[in-house]
């Protein structure tokens, strides 16, 4: 095969691997690579169409200072001088860094060794601190050290996966798809612990819909059942384990009664865990963000730890990392509380360690400010100088709003960004990087396999490494000399040769194998990689990194979220994510076929509340917290349980103002790991009552003036969703000025009876736009009405399509673009009774498979009906 490049998938933390080929006119084709060891060949919906992201439309191509095109020169030198006064005047604790756990290792190094090393501050924090924190402090807590002990063959050499509070099917789907096979060959059972039932329900034996919070209470009631049954592992627990006991009797006194499950399910569960060995226990955000999540963290690895079941095949402890770098992240320090190589802030020796090799001027002696903490120093003027790197937090961080007010409030706010964002819009200085396919480096992803990123196209306009422009600033402030790498293999070279000192001082964290090893051509890679071991497992044989090599087992208490809801807040907002789309969109929105799936944010709400409410399926409703306000999409749905809704986090500023759900969400933290609870604020819901609902489409740009507004990109163009409290004087006039044709011609039908109004704008006998408004939610062939853009004829203000004309529908498989119309008339005209046969009846769901879920819920009741 000629002039593909192997690189890694810059979404989620599977960490795919990809053959990216340049097409010579600026794009790139791309496929899974069969020989990488996470995927196997394989790519999800996201992955697929990684080359549909690419345009240069909305990169920011030059340095911004101020809002206006500068030079590098010019931002660099304002960069550094700014730092450099504000540590002269304030002390370097009122600098910032915000950083992400999608920067690559060598971006990520570079920004810890200025920052902890040169400016002397650990005012340095990542997104991981939504994310990944709560597993880094469980871990560290039980194992000495934040090691993932297992791998992912794990999940299909096991009889028994729980996946707890992990939509794995819509966010690893290649993992997923791993497993879906697994369980087909062997039989695995699958246990999904949500309290709502997902895409990933699909394939579960087993269904605990818990209650929120409570998932620290169902393993402690594993634990206690392990006891009970004989299921312990006494040799495991005496030769490498202390606090058993202590934990076992804090488990006895907690209740299983908090969970809310009954007596039944809860026994399937404890019967199945307690006599499976190869047990694999995944879990994500339904665990981490959570108040109690490092708690809930340690109730898992509990009862791991007691029966052994670790670090063998088939068997373990699996925290899935979210970000595709994720763990590099953690590895090279970039937590406020942690040095790189997995060494300790707080450890004199390996400080030392660290100054001693970087041979800095200072080093910080006490954890830095998290993320909430930070952004609060940020209000508060303590922090007076912020650099923010590769994270739009003015949309993804707890209590955004507010994030967003001390963002701009503060003196000066620098944002490296591959595009508008949010968070750029209130920077003074916005540096342009170089995006994923222009950039070389490594991440690490959820099975501690260090993967190449390489760079396939040229960097456009003026865009550079992030590595590079901290090294810039660094010089300008006068360390040019330690920062002084030629490339980003320069910097992965110091970085491996740093933690063969972390290895020699006992640490996990040992790739000083991979020191000398010709960056270029590095294929994916297990750490650790040194002398003594070369990827595998750990803490089969014991062998922890506690002082006494022994793992700790925690006593626990489980806790349930302590805001309760009440009759000023009654629902608990869950909030998570979407098949399609990835955080803030900045990326995948631009893909048109990714925006098919699902258009809008939305609501999910129990059909019983809804009625309560008075709230009509499609309409919308005011969402309310103590924290701010959102109006969202109405989806009545029993998939969520009654006093409970569920909302997706990923629309901004740019695509559904009034969309963005963490204005909604309480900067409430886990005590331990200050991680975030994104997933039980409390709210107050009402409909909006709209006096008119539209649906826009257009090949040119929208402007859209709404109470509530959310657009995508189609293929032809722009669609948008929009509500009103006011009717328009002039329909014609509005859309005019939405679609910005002053000129063209407009050809409109009104329904007075029915209130509704359809309005064409042609020219030259083609569609340029269209604008159809109604009373109530406007009912439409969408993806029809959308297609008719730049077609003759005004046929489109039908609304639908002609008679034996076809209509798609929304589109469910959006690798191979097929229609859940074409799905289901599929399925009843030719009798089709599985997925294998969609598959070949219409190839939708044969290429990622992210949508088997979806067809199989097409082809009937889905099984877990009968699970739950
Ligand atoms: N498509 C897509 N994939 C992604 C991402 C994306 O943006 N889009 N982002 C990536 C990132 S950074 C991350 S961190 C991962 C996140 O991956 P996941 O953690 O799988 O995703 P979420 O949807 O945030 O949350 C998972 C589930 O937690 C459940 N939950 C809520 N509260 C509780 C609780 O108290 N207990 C339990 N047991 N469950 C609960 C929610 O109902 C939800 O279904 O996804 C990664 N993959
Ligand atoms: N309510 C709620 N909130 C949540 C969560 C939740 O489940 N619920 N999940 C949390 C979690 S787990 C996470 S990980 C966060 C994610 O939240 P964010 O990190 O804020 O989300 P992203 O959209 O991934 O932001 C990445 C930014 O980097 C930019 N970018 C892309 N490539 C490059 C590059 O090469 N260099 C630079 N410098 N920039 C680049 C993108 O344009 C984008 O603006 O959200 C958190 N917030
Ligand atoms: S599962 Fe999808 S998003 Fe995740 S790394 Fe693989 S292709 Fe990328
Ligand atoms: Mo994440």
């Amino acid at each position: 095969m000629t002039g593909a490049i192997r690189t890694t998938c810059p979404y989620c933390g599977v960490g795919c691997g990809v053959l990216a080929t340049p097409d010579g006119k600026g794009g790139l084709s791309v496929r899974g690579d069969p020989d990488h060891p996470a995927n196997f060949g394989r790519l999800c919906s996201k992955g697929t169409a990684l080359g549909e992201t690419l345009g240069l439309d909305g990169r920011i191509l030059t340095p911004l200072v101020g809002g206006a095109s500068a030079t590098w020169d010019h931002a660099l030198d304002l960069v550094a001088q700014r730092f450099s006064d504000t540590i002269r005047d304030h002390g370097p604790d009122s600098v910032g860094f915000y950083l992400s756990g999608q920067m690559l290792t060598e971006d990520y190094y570079a920004a810890n060794k200025l920052i902890k090393g040169y400016i002397g501050t650990a005012n340095v924090d990542t997104n991981s601190r939504l994310c990944m924190a709560s597993s880094v402090a469980g871990h560290k807590r039980a194992f000495g050290s934040d090691t993932v002990p297992g791998t992912y063959e794990d999940l299909e050499q096991a009889d028994l996966v729980v996946l707890v509070g992990s939509n794995l099917a819509w966010c690893h789907p290649v993992l997923y798809q791993r497993l879906v096979a697994a369980k087909q060959a062997r039989g695995t059972k699958v246990v999904v612990v949500d309290p709502r039932r997902t895409a990933t329900c699909d394939i579960a034996d087993l269904h605990l819909r818990l209650a929120p919070g409570s998932d620290a209470a169902l393993f402690n009631a594993v634990l206690v059942a392990l006891a009970d049954r004989g299921a312990l592992d006494r040799d495991y627990i005496a030769g490498h384990v202390s606090g058993f006991d202590d934990a076992l009797s804090a488990a006895r006194s907690s209740s299983s009664a908090m969970t809310g499950l009954d007596r039944a399910e809860l026994a399937t569960f404890l019967d199945w865990f307690t006599t499976t060995e190869r047990v694999v226990t995944v879990y994500s955000q339904g665990i981490n963000q959570s108040e109690s999540g490092t708690d809930k963290v340690n109730a898992i690895l509990n009862c791991h730890l007691a029966t052994g079941r670790i670090g063998h095949p088939g068997m373990g402890p699996f925290s899935v990392t979210g970000q595709p770098n994720a763990m590099g992240g953690r590895e090279v320090g970039g937590l406020a509380n942690m040095l790189a190589c997995h060494l300790d802030i707080e450890n004199a020796a390996h400080r030392a360690a660290v100054q001693g090799f970087w041979a800095s001027p200072t080093i910080p002696a006490k954890p830095g400010l998290k993320a909430v903490e930070m952004f609060d120093a940020v209000a508060q003027g303590r922090i007076r100088a912020l650099w923010i790197i590769h994270t739009n937090p003015a949309v993804s961080m707890p209590d955004a709003d507010a994030v967003a007010r001390a963002i701009k409030g503060c003196d000066f706010v620098v944002v490296s960004d591959v595009t508008g964002t949010d968070t750029t819009r209130l920077a003074d200085v916005v540096l342009p990087a170089t995006a994923w396919a222009e950039k070389s480096g490594t991440v690490t992803n959820s099975d501690r396999t260090i993967s190449r990123q390489r760079a396939v196209l040229p960097a456009p306009g003026q865009a550079r490494d992030d590595w590079r422009m901290i090294a810039d600033v660094a010089a300008r402030m006068g360390w040019g000399g330690a920062f002084g790498w030629d490339s980003a293999g320069a910097v992965f070279r110091e970085y491996a040769q740093l933690s063969g000192i972390a290895g020699d001082l006992g640490r996990d964290f040992d790739i000083s194998g991979l020191a000398q090893a010709d960056y270029d051509t590095l294929p994916p890679t297990r750490w650790p990689v040194n002398a003594r071991q070369q990827g595998g497992r750990f803490f089969g044989a014991g062998g922890f990194f506690t002082p006494d090599a022994r793992a700790r087992l925690l006593p626990i208490t489980p806790r349930l979220p302590a805001a309760k809801t009440g009759a000023r807040y009654p629902f608990r907002l869950n909030t998570g994510r979407i098949r399609d789309q990835w955080h803030t969109m900045t990326r995948t929105a631009l893909a048109p076929r990714l925006n098919q799936h699902i258009a809008e944010p939305f609501l999910e709400i129990h059909p019983d509340d809804a009625r309560e409410l008075g709230l009509e399926a499609a309409t919308l409703a005011r969402v309310s917290s103590p924290q701010g306000q959102a109006v969202l999409r109405v989806a009545i749905t029993d998939k969520v349980q009654r006093g409970q809704v569920f909302a997706p986090m990923h629309w901004t500023g740019d695509t559904a103002p009034t969309g963005r759900v963490d204005a909604l969400v309480a900067p409430v933290t886990d005590p331990v790991s200050g991680q975030p609870e994104s997933k039980a604020s409390v709210v107050a819901i009402a409909p909006l009552n709209p006096a008119w609902y539209g649906f826009a489409v257009s090949g040119g740009a929208q402007v859209p003036d709404a109470t509530y507004w959310a657009r995508a990109r189609h293929a032809g163009g722009w669609r948008s969703e929009l509500a009103g409290m006011e009717i328009p004087d002039d329909w014609e006039a509005y859309a005019r000025a939405l679609f910005n044709l002053p000129d063209a011609t407009c050809l409109s039908v009104a329904d007075r009876k029915r209130g509704t109004h359809r309005l064409a704008f042609m020219q030259d006998g083609r569609v340029l736009a269209a604008l159809f408004t109604a009373p109530e939610p406007v009912e439409l062939a969408r993806g029809h009405v959308a297609a008719q853009i730049g077609a003759e004829g005004a046929g489109l203000l039908a609304g639908r399509p002609a008679q034996g004309q076809p209509d798609p529908g929304p589109i469910v498989c959006a690798c191979l673009n097929v229609g859940l119309n074409t799905i289901t008339q599929a399925i009843a005209a030719q009798q089709l009774t599985s997925i294998e046969q969609i598959g070949a009846a219409l190839q939708a769901g044969t290429s990622c498979g992210s949508c088997r879920p979806e067809l199989a819920a097409l082809l009937g009741p889905p099984k877990l009906e009968a699970a739950e």
